[in-house]
């Protein structure tokens, strides 16, 4: 019996999935005498440092926990579960961590995006059995903003680069703590789960030492998903955002069960968008809250859900805030939401008071789950203008001329599904959601959905090159040769495709391979 603790505050369901797929049982924790009893005990972290350590010392978990952690049973940490056995943190300085391992947590000061989000290596620095059976080129999910800086260097276990060399994980006697995730790296995770699972056996695996880790490109699947004329959830697939072929909503499969193929198949990371969410009222939305807990159970990379994120009122009057949506898909094992025209509408109201309320959606899950819980997606289309003076927009110069020989262009904003545009370039709306505090940059474009004519490098250039987060460029992937074009012209972290996948004229498998001596990648090693 694997104990679990959970202060509420985000996506544990994943955790409880990877370790229930290894055939332990996992026992949550309801109350401190669950903390004294425990005989081997996992504390994923999740959320910010202040609110864990308020919520930790609100249910007096504080002293347990330190008497657990002295007492040589097990404890693995994951994520936050590692920063908080810590003495400070930077993000939250009026509060102090466990302080059971000396040392501070920092922020990451460097000149690369930030949440250093996505798949890196680990360099090994001391044996241990928890990494028996792994390659030496293993990469595993990482999604922070801070960094443990321990004061005594024999604690560390690995490190990563990423700007600077950081202390990736920690071990201390029986004490074992990560800052990636291993309940979403993949079958490389399941197995260092395992290793801490299998406690007792003192085997140790010889440590290994890479030059220097690099961040991986990731390659990512996204399903559009909707019901269709026969109310049936299915993954559909548009042309330029047209989803109906002869009248009829396409139907490519089934969600939950595309996204286990597709985890199978190498995918770093899955998006969900529930497209006419916009629609709904996503709460009693539940064919979506079961997809995401159907899927989790066997899909360990990350999970992104979106579609209809915003408040709203039920039929019955009922007021549900953003923040309560997001909580349940969180629940429910999202680790990500997506927010598309809420966004945009939270952006004009910002670009007309310059005020920043704390009420919008973006701003209110970002400060209770963090930044890196929020990507906005952008559906933007091309406009054309003949000089960069006709509009009050960020206009680029293009070299894809217009149909009247234009040589400039500005991105239009859409909400609905592209339904709508609205008075707003994307490279403005994503400069003010990263100010608003969101973590990730979804980069659609209704001009390159669903055309296999590779993805807008000129749009991509222009947000990636005006914000600081990671950047997803999507829509057009026509080729595994697409994508490299995007990587190397653009500093987009990811790439997503639909179409392709979806119709299997390209495998994901095949992406990887084309980009393995070009691009740094997560290899895909069925294990
Ligand atoms: O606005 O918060 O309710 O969220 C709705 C979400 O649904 C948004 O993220 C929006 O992008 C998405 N969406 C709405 N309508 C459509 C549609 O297609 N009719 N899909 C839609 C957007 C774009 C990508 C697509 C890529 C890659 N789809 O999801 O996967 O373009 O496709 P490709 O590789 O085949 O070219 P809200």
């Amino acid at each position: 019996m694997i104990t679990l603790l959970d202060y509420g505050a985000g996506n544990v369901r994943s955790v409880v999935n990877a370790i229930e797929s290894l055939g332990e049982s996992v026992k949550i924790v309801s109350d401190t005498s669950d903390i004294i009893s425990a005989e081997k005990l996992v504390f994923p972290g999740v959320g910010s440092f202040g609110s864990m350590m308020r919520i930790l010392n609100q249910k007096n978990y504080v002293e347990a926990l330190k008497d657990y952690l002295t007492s040589g049973r097990p404890f693995l940490g994951i994520c936050l579960g590692l920063q908080a056995l810590f003495e400070t943190s930077e993000e939250a300085p009026d509060i102090n961590g466990l302080g059971l391992i000396s040392g501070h947590v920092k922020r990451f000061d460097i000149d690369l995006s930030v949440p250093h989000i996505g798949w890196n290596g680990i360099n090994i620095k001391k044996p241990s059995r928890i990494f028996n059976g792994l390659g030496d080129d293993e990469k595993f999910y990482f999604v922070h903003s801070f960094y443990v800086a321990p004061e005594d260097d024999s604690v560390i276990l690995t490190t990563t680069n990423y700007g600077l060399e950081f202390v990736s994980s920690i071990q201390r006697g029986s004490i074992t703590a990560t800052q990636f995730h291993p309940e979403k790296s993949g079958d490389a995770g399941i197995k260092i789960l395992k290793n801490f699972l299998e406690a007792g056996d003192e085997k140790k695996a010889s440590g290994f030492v890479s030059q220097e880790t690099r961040l991986a490109k990731r390659i990512v699947a996204c399903l559009d998903v909707r019901s269709n004329d026969q109310g049936d959830l299915v993954v559909t697939k548009g042309d330029q955002y047209d989803v109906r072929e002869k009248g009829e909503v396409r139907n490519l499969g089934q969600p939950v069960e595309l996204a286990g193929r597709y985890y199978q198949k190498g995918a770093d990371e899955i998006i969900f968008l529930n497209i006419t969410g916009f629609r709904d009222f996503p709460l009693e939305d539940m064919p979506m809250i079961e997809v995401l807990k159907q899927t989790s159970k066997n899909v360990f990379v990350p999970l992104t859900i979106g579609g209809g994120i915003r408040d709203y009122t039920d039929k019955d009057g009922r007021k549900y805030t953003a923040l309560d949506v997001a909580a349940e898909y969180f629940r429910s094992g999202a680790d990500k939401i997506s927010i598309g025209s809420d966004a945009v509408l939270i952006a004009e109201e910002y670009l007309k008071t310059g005020v920043k309320t704390g009420q919008s959606s973006i701003e209110q899950i970002s400060e209770v789950y963090g930044a890196q819980a929020i990507v906005v997606s952008i559906d933007p289309r091309r406009v054309y203008v003949m000089s960069p003076d006709e509009v009050d927009h960020q206009v680029i110069e293009t070299a894809e001329k217009g149909p009247n020989g234009e040589t400039y262009c500005w991105y239009q904003c859409t909400i609905k599904g592209g339904r709508e545009g609205r008075d707003l370039d994307a490279v403005t709306l994503a400069q003010v959601c990263e100010k608003l505090g969101a973590g990730e940059i979804l980069l659609n474009c209704i001009d390159k959905d669903g055309t296999n004519s590779g993805f807008d490098i000129e749009l991509i250039n222009a947000v990636a090159g005006a914000v600081t987060i990671p950047v997803i460029a999507s829509s057009g992937a026509g080729c595994a040769e697409h994508f490299y074009e995007v990587f190397a012209k653009t500093e987009a972290e990811a790439a997503l495709a639909a179409g392709i996948f979806h119709r299997k004229e390209v495998s994901i498998a095949s992406v990887k391979d084309y980009l393995s001596d070009k691009v740094e990648i997560r290899p895909f090693i069925k294990m």
